[in-house]
């Protein structure tokens, strides 16, 4: 499954990000999400593959395109038998969010980007459209650190794990009015808050890699991103723990049900019967196999955005592989018209 799908989900974001960038900064969240889904729809069904959509733009209902349970790839379409052979392919599941930070790019903003997780059938956690507290955080702090302790706690661990003094740590929240006391927690032990306005796959991804001073990604975000993050992390050996939150008064912000208990009903309906549960990255990406691949819209942390130029555009892209272990960074020129002088810098 690995070798061909992993170049080609690189050319998936890399067509997102570029059909997303050419709505940058021209203040429509629609249009610079809907070209970005089209694109990487577009881009999968040629795919030989039987996938199907796990995490996506919603509900059928509600999205016409790219919706849970959407199949895609050359091998769900009606004259697959003519390619394809069911028995051969592995049936795969896929995470998109093909325009994560969608704010981002119309504000013209820093850290969006077109992403995807992939695994085998059954290998991603279908979350809900819920939020998610999430605790990202180096390699080095593994297993260490528990999302059920206080920041305080969690900082000092990090600081021991890191050997660095807890003045020296950055933390990633996102600038909410539900972190209120998790920012002045995290100021009060002294470490250092990096407020973000969205895009928290970035932040969680950027603490497995060293030299991006960011330490930790710490707060609730969306938990559908919560999983493409965790299929990252578990790639990466990062640490990454996520909890569910159900509770409207906490989240405070955005669509979540109208009642805490209408919500825990909900995820009982799912089969989750315990809404309190802390996912580990393994848990959220089981698969044998999982694949992460990220294509930067607008610049951030770990890639640059697409930057066009006369006759083409130059993107940055991040693919991660479990089954290879490798993290590979992609600098590709795409040339929409006769190549001429190829611009490398
Ligand atoms: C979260 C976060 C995402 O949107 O979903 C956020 O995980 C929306 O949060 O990365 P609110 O409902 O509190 O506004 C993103 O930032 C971008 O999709």
């Amino acid at each position: 499954m690995e070798s061909t799908l992993g170049l080609e989900i690189i050319e998936v974001v890399e067509q997102a990000a570029i059909a997303s960038s050419k709505w940058m900064g021209k203040g429509d969240n629609n249009t610079a999400d809907l070209v970005a889904v089209e694109a990487m729809r577009e881009r999968l069904n040629k795919i030989h593959m039987r996938g199907r959509i796990v995490i996506g733009e919603g509900e059928r209902d509600d999205a016409p395109m790219l919706y849970i349970g959407e199949q895609v790839g050359i091998c769900t379409q009606e004259d697959a038998h003519l390619f394809c052979n069911p028995e051969e392919l592995v049936e795969i599941d896929i995470a998109v969010d093909p325009c994560e930070g969608t704010n981002l790019v119309s504000k013209g903003q820093n850290g969006s980007m077109a992403v995807l997780a992939i695994s085998e059938k059954g290998g991603l956690f279908q979350a809900p459209d819920f939020y998610m507290k999430k605790l990202a955080a180096p390699s080095v702090a593994k297993n260490h650190l528990d999302i059920n302790k206080s920041a305080t706690h969690n900082l000092q661990i990090l600081s021991d794990c890191m050997n660095r003094a807890v003045e020296e740590l950055v933390v990633v929240v996102m600038d909410r009015p539900r972190h209120k006391d998790l920012i002045n927690e995290i100021r009060q032990v002294g470490a250092r808050v990096r407020l973000i306005s969205d895009g928290d796959v970035s932040a969680a991804i950027s603490c497995a890699f060293s030299g991006t001073n960011i330490h930790a990604l710490m707060g609730i975000g969306a938990a559908p991103e919560g999983v493409i993050s965790a299929a990252a992390m578990r790639c990466l050996g990062g640490h990454f723990q996520g909890q569910l939150v159900y509770d409207p008064e906490i989240v405070k912000t955005g669509l979540i049900g109208e009642s805490k208990e209408n919500n825990i009903a909900r995820l009982k309906s799912m089969g989750i019967e315990d809404p309190d549960r802390v996912y580990d990255a393994e848990e959220l990406a089981c698969g044998n196999t999982v694949l992460f691949a990220a294509c930067g819209i607008t610049p951030g942390t770990l890639m640059d955005g697409v930057r066009f130029f006369q006759g083409g555009a130059r993107t940055q892209s991040l693919v991660i592989s479990s089954q290879s272990k490798t993290a590979r960074f992609v600098d590709t020129v795409h040339m929409f018209a006769e190549p001429k002088l190829l611009q490398l810098k």
